[in-house]
């Protein structure tokens, strides 16, 4: 061949490349804290959710996609692609003396960032980390800069105040709401922070020719319950009605919606309203949630309107889902006992908050109530909403965050991509059973990477997950494996139609989730030899995931006579 062919070939080949690469989608990633299946708008609720509800309309709404039930199991696995015992994740941040416990993100696991951003995009964390054992600067091995992230903004611990929070963090630097060089609102709001922080980066990049992976991951609508009394005000009245008048309103939008089977049982309601010695309390914790995902929801919005002003709106893929369900928890709900400390006095703006539960004070010294009769939302209040609200945030599910029954581990996935997604298929639902271990696939093939066999010198474990891409299009998923998961002893594993479950020590129960998806019929007494094929499953699956013995995930400290 000619030179001259060959430099024509080569400019040909380098033109191809640079529309590929042109083409490689931006990623957004949005994950919220504790919310329930039917908490957005167009997935039954009442709260208002504009901005996701557009998102659905103009993309999928996923009907059985599954996290893995609470923050740092699904913060591992939705980042690794792997379970979250083989990230090292199978607890919590606690060290436990087993690879499937060690409560650090596993360094034989890589994140989409370090995938990608070796792919050639920018990539960005905005919001909760809680995937590092280390929540000092003295250890920054597994923060965000160091698991591919360019840039960081948020915090390393699952919680804490919304005006406050602990271990807020730029970069690799601790800082508070105060002395942040970066960001200085007239009034600091932890979702509000996270959404304009998301919105800086995508200004910051916007000219760049490389595309973007953001990561952002609010701690809405985690306790504490706190919002500001702007969002809370929407809200005033709308529960004083009580929780079984608020589901039945739930289980019809959710059958209108066609996410609910009209002739489904949904779980049974928790807790009588007019029991209830003090209605007007809990409605305030009801109203204070509903203002924190209306607020996120706002944030979302100002996100989307600057990926429309840069014009990367079509090319962006942008994801939305819940990193487990609603909580049941009684955290805010018991009266702190000790007394407010007489010499308290206000923070000075570069003093670092070292708490994320009360006892503790307001940066402008007043001190932090919890328990009955303190009303929800302001900074100096610390409150949870409870088991009977959570199985309100839950409709139609049984269970709640932490178990494997759909309560648990049943999310919203709204997907939307306009330059993706056929027209055709915009604003349908989408029924295949996804999970969390899918966005490391998706990510890897819309960006054209690779998953790596190696990197920085380790063996990187096998992925697990399979691409949700064909989803997009309505064609069918290419997954051989059922999906499992494990936590605190609780056992799942989903077979197509078929889902087997166990509580902790309990004996294993059996659904046939195409007509009973609220596992209301329990089937393992007439299907013994479903129950032991699949029981024998998930055992091959604990064994090769670093999730037996069972029980391994108790934190040492906690054993007696240590
Ligand atoms: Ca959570």
């Amino acid at each position: 061949m000619n030179p001259v062919r060959i430099v024509m070939l080569l400019a040909a080949l380098f033109a191809a490349a640079a529309i590929r690469a042109a083409d490689r989608p931006n990623i957004l990633i949005i994950l919220s804290d504790d919310m329930g299946y039917s908490d957005l708008g167009c997935y039954g609720s009442e709260i208002a959710t504009p901005s996701l509800d557009a998102l659905a309309a103009g993309g999928l709404r996923f009907t059985q996609f599954y996290n893995a039930t609470r923050c740092c199991p699904t913060r591992a696995s939705l980042l690794t692609g792997l379970y979250p015992h083989q990230a090292g994740m199978g607890f919590m941040v606690r060290k436990v003396d087993h690879p499937g416990y060690a409560g650090d993100l596993s360094r034989q696991a890589v994140t989409i960032a370090e995938v990608l951003r070796g792919a050639g995009y920018r990539t960005a964390a905005m919001g909760k980390w809680h995937v590092a054992r280390s929540h000092s600067m003295q250890d920054t091995s597994n923060w965000p800069l160091q698991r591919g992230f360019e840039r960081f903004y948020g915090t390393i611990r699952g919680f804490g105040s919304f005006y406050d929070p602990d271990t807020l963090t730029r970069g690799n630097t601790f800082i508070t709401p105060e002395n942040d060089p970066e960001y200085k609102p007239e009034h600091y709001y932890y979702t509000d922070a996270i959404s304009d922080n998301a919105v800086a980066f995508l200004r910051d990049t916007a000219g760049g020719r490389e595309p973007f992976f953001l990561y952002v991951a609010y701690t809405a609508a985690h306790w504490p319950l706190q919002a500001p009394e702007r969002d809370i005000a929407k809200y005033r009245g709308k529960y004083d009605a009580g929780y079984d008048a608020v589901r039945r309103a739930r289980v019809e939008r959710l059958k209108q919606l066609g996410l609910l089977d009209p002739t489904a049982t949904p779980a049974p309601t928790v807790g009588r309203w007019d029991d209830v010695k003090d209605q007007a309390w809990e409605a305030r914790a009801m109203e204070t949630y509903a203002a924190m995902i209306d607020n996120m929801d706002q944030g979302i919005g100002r996100i989307v309107a600057q990926l429309k002003r840069d014009g990367r709106f079509d090319r962006t893929l942008v994801f939305f889902l819940h990193d487990n369900g609603a909580c049941a928890e009684r955290n805010g709900r018991t009266p702190v006992a000790r007394k407010a400390p007489a010499d308290l006095r206000p923070m000075r703006p570069d003093e670092l908050q070292t708490k994320a539960t009360p006892p503790m004070q307001t940066r402008d010294g007043r001190w932090v109530r919890s328990g009955p009769g303190v009303m929800a939302g302001p900074a100096d209040t610390y409150i949870g909403y409870g088991e009977a609200w959570a199985n309100v945030a839950n409709t139609p599910f049984r269970e709640y965050k932490h178990w494997v029954h759909e309560g648990g581990i049943a999310t919203p996935l709204i997907a939307h991509w306009p330059a993706g997604i056929p027209a055709a298929r915009r604003g349908a639902l989408e029924p295949q059973p996804g999970h969390i271990i899918d966005l490391m696939a998706t990510c890897v093939e819309v960006a054209g990477a690779a998953y790596p066999a190696q990197f920085a010198g380790q063996t990187i474990k096998p992925l697990e997950g399979v691409s949700l891409v064909p989803a997009l299009a309505g064609r069918p998923l290419a997954r051989a494996q059922p999906l499992f998961w494990e936590h605190e002893s609780n056992r799942a594993v989903r077979d197509g139609r078929w889902k087997l479950v166990a509580m902790e020590d309990r004996p294993w129960e059996l659904y046939d989730l195409a007509v009973d998806r609220t596992e209301s019929r329990d089937l393992a007494a007439a299907q013994p030899e479903r129950v032991q094929a699949m029981a024998a499953a998930w055992e091959a699956w604990a064994q090769r995931a670093d999730v037996l013995p069972l029980g391994a995930w108790k934190p040492v400290w906690a054993t007696p006579g240590k």
